[in-house]
């Protein structure tokens, strides 16, 4: 019923009161640059989401399609510095009213950097999506950039900095494609299940 293959992007909405009617939703939120984006492609098999090299790629609600009523949901990034001075403290309106508005969320994936570890915005994150009473699963990206002799380490650290159990964090790469199987497998039976 969710095939994740058969993503096809549906629409792009700036206010998430218009998004309408949907069964389960997937949510991808992260820092600007984390690879939100990527991991939605990569979890798809697909270059549906566009990817950029510059923070705030993304600045709208992306939805894509993977099976009747049932979505994954690309957000933009926080945490960037959209002027010289003015550095975003939060992550905005919108952001804020889609992860209060939907009924429909069965999972939100808070993406972490593997290498920089949780920032105190991603903290906030955190706590905020707890506050919420949201599923939610840390997906640590771009392991790739972590050195091998420091990997076992680093999950110990990003899990205590997180104050998560260590084996509840998926690490994930985009890039090489480690964790992204067991994630898409994640992701659509949790669609799946939605009734
Ligand atoms: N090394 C490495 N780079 C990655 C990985 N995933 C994404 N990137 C790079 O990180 C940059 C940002 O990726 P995006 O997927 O656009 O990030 P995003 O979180 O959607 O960014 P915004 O839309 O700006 O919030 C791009 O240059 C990607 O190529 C990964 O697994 N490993
Ligand atoms: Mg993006």
């Amino acid at each position: 019923m969710a095939k994740l293959s058969d993503v096809r992007f549906l629409k792009s909405e700036a206010d998430p009161a218009k998004l309408g009617p949907c069964r389960a939703e997937i949510a991808f939120v992260g820092r600007s640059n984390v690879g939100k984006s990527s991991l939605l492609n990569a979890l798809c098999g697909s270059e549906v989401a566009r990817v950029s090299r510059t923070p705030g790629r993304t600045r709208t609600i992306n939805v894509f399609l993977v099976g009747p009523e049932r979505w994954l949901v690309d957000l933009p990034g926080y945490g960037f510095a959209r002027g010289p001075k003015e550095e975003v403290a939060g992550w905005g309106p919108m952001i804020d009213a889609y992860l209060a508005l939907r009924r429909g969320i069965r999972m939100v994936f808070a993406l972490v950097d593997a290498e920089v570890g949780p920032t105190p915005l991603d903290l906030a994150m955190v706590r905020w999506l707890k506050y919420r009473n949201l599923p939610y699963r840390i997906v640590a990206t771009k392991s790739d950039q972590v050195k091998p002799s420091r990997f076992e380490a680093q999950k110990r650290d990003v899990a205590l900095a997180l104050g998560v159990p260590p084996e509840t964090i998926s690490w994930v790469s985009s890039r090489s494609g480690a964790g992204i199987r067991a994630l898409a497998g994640e992701a659509s039976a949790i669609l799946e299940k939605a009734p």
